[in-house]
């Protein structure tokens, strides 16, 4: 049609728009410095958004950051999208090394970080020529003080607002770019529709904003109906989430299996999350033993569901009070799933198990510079996941694990090829390969399989140690097995299914 599209800015939806219908005086966020309410997050983002705009930055350029879950995080992300610019917030466990590989894909030149990031960040853009401008957050007056933003930028739905780098689906960390309208669309999918959420929910995430999962649960859902959400910036053990709960009082409680295992394995008190209305599930199928202890020891039904960085949050769940364990539920309106075969034709029996393909309007446009992975993952409307799944009988879908060799461990994704070359980069190390072992709960794991260089022996604490100096530290293997050669196809290709066998024996 010749018709222009309509303007709509995320920000504008998820702050202005609040404070236009009068509710400016209502609690928006509250971290564990401050507190502000949708009136003084307006001002905050505007400022921010004027400070941005100061230093060179214009609409669709990238604003990478490298931030704690705080307030300035939060402004940082929203000014941005309210310039027309395209947030880009990176994992804070990323080393200078890795950081620098993100800022130079995105072709940033302002990168915002918070101060103890600061180490990780200079070693980033030392090897980032294209950078001009770092702001920490202990210069951020310096962003507030160049004047405030009067009106958003013009955005249509389709104009870029996020990216998220994603190593998940395919290999090599790559940026899935998402539109404002995307924004939107989760909130009144998964969130309205399927967690009921309203302006008197108050939304505490165990995920950190710079996942998919994280800004959904932690900006996206509270703001987009004027709700309360409660920032946490350090690493959300049980005992720090239990803390929080009882002085804060979050209805909603958004973790993964990485975090309930070990929340019920701890001695926290039963009664803390005692104001949870609902507990939410991604990142990892729930085995169904945490579904049932949190439900009978903390009283909290953990719905669980599957989402993803491409889809931007979870397309598919269980419903309140209908909960299906071991399984991932039923489609999030407004989504569709299918289960096709290696050949993209439709499987469609009870208990056949195929890759699941989806569909909705929440999907990335694609990655960025990455025309060939795009083509293989969005095809046309529908979605390739990776992910192995069954329909059971009752109508609900069940994970049986990855297409690939990809491997998802905490609910992050690893590519085995990095960490294997980070393992052969090891003068003890001949050949190295990296899979996924089930621990006793069916979590995957990294494991590392090593054949020593002759006459050598590889010692499994040092080299574990080695992968953490050289990579996040998630990626590292969670323990390493000595073998004389690794077992291969008459080709020589390393037959993966055969050592994740010998390995889970
Ligand atoms: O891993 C998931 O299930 C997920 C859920 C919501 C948003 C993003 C992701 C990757």
């Amino acid at each position: 049609s010749t018709a222009r599209p309509t303007t709509f800015n995320a920000t504008e939806y998820l702050v202005g728009r609040h404070v236009a219908a009068g509710n400016g005086a209502r609690t928006a966020v509250v971290s564990t410095t401050r507190t502000l309410t949708y009136a003084e997050l307006d001002d905050e983002v505007r400022l921010v958004a004027g400070g941005l705009r100061a230093l060179g930055v214009r609409p669709e350029e990238r604003v990478l950051m490298c931030m704690t879950d705080e307030v300035e995080l939060f402004t940082a992300i929203l000014g941005t999208m309210y310039l027309g610019a395209v947030a880009v917030p990176c994992s804070t466990m990323l080393t200078g090394g890795e950081l620098a590989k993100l800022i130079a894909d995105s072709r940033t030149r302002v990168v915002l970080g918070s101060t103890e990031f600061a180490g990780q960040v200079r070693t980033a853009v030392e090897q980032a020529p294209d950078v001009e401008t770092v702001v920490l957050t202990d210069d951020w007056q310096r962003l507030r003080t160049a004047g405030s933003l009067r009106e958003p930028y013009a955005t249509w739905g389709d104009s870029p607002a996020l990216w998220l780098y994603t190593s998940g689906t395919t290999g090599a960390p790559k940026a899935a770019m998402h539109r404002h309208t995307d924004i939107r669309f989760v909130a009144e999918s998964y969130a309205q529709q399927v967690l009921r959420i309203t302006p008197a929910d108050r939304f505490l995430s165990v995920a950190k904003l710079f996942f998919a999962y994280g800004i959904g649960n932690s900006m996206f859902f509270p703001l987009s109906v004027g709700a309360t959400a409660l920032l946490e910036p350090a690493r959300p053990t049980p005992q720090l989430m239990a803390a929080r709960a009882m002085t804060d009082r979050p209805t909603l409680l958004f973790g993964t299996p990485s975090f309930w295992g070990p929340l019920l394995a701890s001695d926290v008190p039963r009664d803390v999350f005692a104001s949870v209305r609902q507990g939410v599930s991604a990142g990892e199928a729930l085995p169904a033993r945490m579904f049932h202890g949190m439900r009978e020891e903390f009283g909290v039904e953990v719905l669980d569901g599957i989402g993803s960085t491409e889809m931007l949050h979870i397309f598919m769940s269980n419903r309140p009070g209908e909960v299906h364990p071991a399984s991932s539920g039923i489609p999030v309106p407004g989504y569709e799933v299918e289960i096709r075969d290696e050949h993209g034709a439709v499987i469609d029996g009870i208990g056949l198990p195929g890759e699941l393909y989806v569909r909705g309007d929440s999907a990335a446009t694609g990655y960025w510079c990455r025309a060939e992975t795009s083509r293989r993952v969005f095809l046309g409307e529908w979605m390739r996941t990776g992910d192995t799944y069954v329909r059971n009988a009752d109508g609900t879908y069940s994970c049986l694990g990855r297409f690939n060799d990809m491997i998802k461990a905490g609910g992050i994704w690893v590519t085995p090829s990095e960490v294997e070359e980070r393992i052969l980069e090891h003068p003890d190390v001949a050949e190295a390969v990296v899979v996924a072992v089930p621990d006793g709960d069916g979590l995957d794991k990294p494991i590392a399989c090593v054949v020593p260089v002759p006459g050598r022996h590889v010692d499994a604490d040092a080299l574990i140690q080695w992968c953490r100096d050289g990579l996040a530290s998630f990626k590292r293997p969670r323990a390493v097995v000595e073998l004389d050669e690794l077992p291969k196809t008459a080709t020589g290709k390393i037959r993966r299914n055969i050592l994740r066998d010998l390995v889970a024996a």
